[in-house]
C-alpha cells in the first residue's frame, strides 16, 4: 500500500489512515489491506517496558542491556536509594525502532497498581522485563496479571544472583548449581500460580554479565522480536475492525425502525397468514442487506476463500449468527428466541406507546417490537461475525 510508502514506522495516525481505508473496502479487499499493513512490521515501533521493585536493578539492566557501564555516557542512573523517578526512554542498541523504558521502581510496601500503571503509562509499552529483586511477590503477581490482561508478554527476570551467590557462600555445605535452582524455582512457581504453564525465568547478575543468564535473556528476546511487533500490530485489528463495524451497525440500526413499524403496519391487515408472510419477505430482505454490507455474502466469502485458500466451510465455522448457513424461514425464527424474551417483557405498553394509533396491535404477525429486536440481534451477530471472520482471515493468510 503506498500510504505508508513515506514512513519509517507505523504510528497512530498510520493506523487511522489503515482504518480509514479499510471502511471503505470490501471485506476481502480490507482484508488484502491489512496483509500489506502486516508486511510492513520491520517498521513497527516497539517499546520495551523495564518494571519491578524499587532498587531491584532495572536501571543497572538497561545499561548492560545496552552494553554501557552504569557510569558512561548516556547511561542510565543508578544507585542505592530510589533513583529513577520518570519513565526514561533509551534506543536498543541494535536495532532501530526498538526503544527500551527505564522505569521507575514500585514501591514495595504497599504498592498500589493502578496508580503505578497510571503514572508510567503502562498502555504504551508492548511488551515488558519485570525485574525481581529477591523472592518472587504480590507485587510480580499483580504486574504479570495486569500485562497479561492487555493482552502483552513479558520475560521474567531474577536480578543480582552475584549477591544471592556470595551470601549463600558462607554456609558450609554451599553448592551453587542448587542454589540458582532454588531461585529459579521460586519464581516459576510465583508464575505457575497464575496461570503461566511454561514460565521461563532469567537469572541474572548485571555487575557479572557474562555469567548466568543474560545472554540467553538477550538471544530470546531477539528471536522473538518479530513476533512481539506482529502482536502490535494483530492487537491493533480489533480495535479497528471494531470501530468500523460500529460505523456499519449505527448507519443500519436507522432503517430498523422503519422495517419495524411497515411490518406491525402491515399486521393490522386483516388477512390471516398474510402479515407472517410479509413480516418474513421484510427481514429476510433487511438481513441480506446487512450480509452484504458487512462483506458476508456468499460472493464476498468465495472472494476470500479464492485468496486465502480456505474453503467457504472454514470460514463459516468462525461465524455464529443462525443465519450463516441461509437466510430462510427457520433460521430467522431462530432469531426469535431472543426476541420474544423482549417481547414479553414489555411489548404491550412499548409499541402503544410508541406507535399510538397502532393502538393494540395483536394480529397474527410479528409485533414491532418482536421484529425490531430480531433485526438488531442479527446486525449484532453479523457485525461480530464479520470481526471474526476478518481476524482470522489476517491471521493465517500472512
Ligand atoms: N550486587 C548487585 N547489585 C546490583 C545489581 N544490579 C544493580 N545493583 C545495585 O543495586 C542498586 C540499585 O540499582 P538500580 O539499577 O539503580 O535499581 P533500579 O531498579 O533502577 O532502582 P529505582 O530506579 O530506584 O527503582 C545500585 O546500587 C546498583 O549498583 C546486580 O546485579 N548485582
Ligand atoms: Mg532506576
Amino acid at each position: 500500500m503506498d500510504f505508508l510508502e513515506e514512513y519509517d514506522v507505523i504510528t497512530q495516525e498510520d493506523l487511522e489512515d489503515i482504518k480509514e481505508s479499510i471502511s471503505t473496502q470490501d471485506l476481502p479487499s480490507a482484508v488484502q489491506t491489512i496483509k500489506e499493513y502486516l508486511k510492513k512490521q520491520d517498521l513497527v515501533e516497539l517499546n520495551i517496558g523495564v518494571t519491578g521493585e524499587s532498587g531491584s536493578g532495572k536501571s543497572s539492566f538497561v545499561n548492560a542491556f545496552r552494553g554501557l557501564g552504569d557510569e558512561e555516557e548516556g547511561s542510565a542512573e543508578t544507585g542505592p536509594v530510589e533513583t529513577t523517578i520518570k519513565p526514561q526512554v533509551y534506543l536498543h542498541p541494535k536495532y532501530k525502532n526498538v526503544k527500551v523504558w527505564d522505569l521507575p521502581g514500585i514501591g514495595t510496601p504497599n504498592f498500589k497498581a493502578d496508580e503505578y500503571l497510571d503514572l508510567v503509562e503502562f498502555e504504551r509499552y508492548d511488551f515488558f522485563i519485570i525485574i525481581a529483586l529477591d523472592r518472587f511477590r504480590e507485587c510480580h503477581t499483580q504486574l504479570a496479571k495486569e500485562i497479561m490482561r492487555m493482552g502483552k508478554k513479558f520475560y521474567f527476570v531474577r536480578s543480582k544472583i552475584d549477591a544471592s551467590i556470595d551470601a549463600e557462600k558462607r554456609k558450609k555445605n554451599f553448592d551453587q548449581e542448587k542454589t540458582l535452582d532454588i531461585i529459579r524455582k521460586d519464581c516459576e512457581n510465583g508464575l505457575k500460580k497464575i496461570g503461566i504453564e511454561d514460565p521461563v525465568v532469567f537469572l541474572i547478575s548485571n555487575f557479572e554479565l557474562g555469567k548466568y543468564d543474560l545472554n540467553l535473556l538477550q538471544e530470546r528476546m531477539e528471536k522473538e522480536l518479530p513476533q512481539h511487533k506482529r502482536r502490535v500490530l494483530i492487537l491493533a485489528l480489533p480495535n479497528i475492525t471494531l470501530e468500523i463495524n460500529e460505523k456499519k451497525k449505527k448507519a443500519l440500526e436507522a432503517n430498523i425502525g422503519k422495517v419495524a413499524l411497515l411490518s406491525a403496519l402491515v399486521a393490522t391487515v386483516p388477512l390471516p397468514g398474510l402479515s407472517y408472510a410479509v413480516d418474513l419477505v421484510l427481514v429476510k430482505k433487511e438481513i441480506e442487506l446487512y450480509y452484504n454490507a458487512f462483506g458476508l455474502d456468499d460472493p464476498s466469502l468465495q472472494k476470500l476463500c479464492d485468496k486465502s485458500g480456505k474453503t467457504i466451510e472454514e470460514m463459516k465455522s468462525q461465524m455464529k449468527s443462525p443465519l450463516r448457513f441461509g437466510i430462510n424461514k427457520a433460521s430467522i425464527l431462530s432469531l426469535l428466541g431472543a426476541a420474544s424474551v423482549v417481547v414479553a417483557e414489555n411489548a404491550v405498553e412499548y409499541v402503544a406507546s410508541l406507535i399510538p394509533i397502532l393502538g393494540t396491535v395483536v394480529a397474527g404477525g410479528m409485533s414491532y417490537i418482536t421484529v425490531s429486536s430480531m433485526l438488531k440481534r442479527a446486525l449484532n451477530d453479523i457485525a461480530e461475525d464479520a470481526r471474526n471472520v476478518l481476524i482470522s482471515s489476517v491471521g493465517t493468510a500472512v
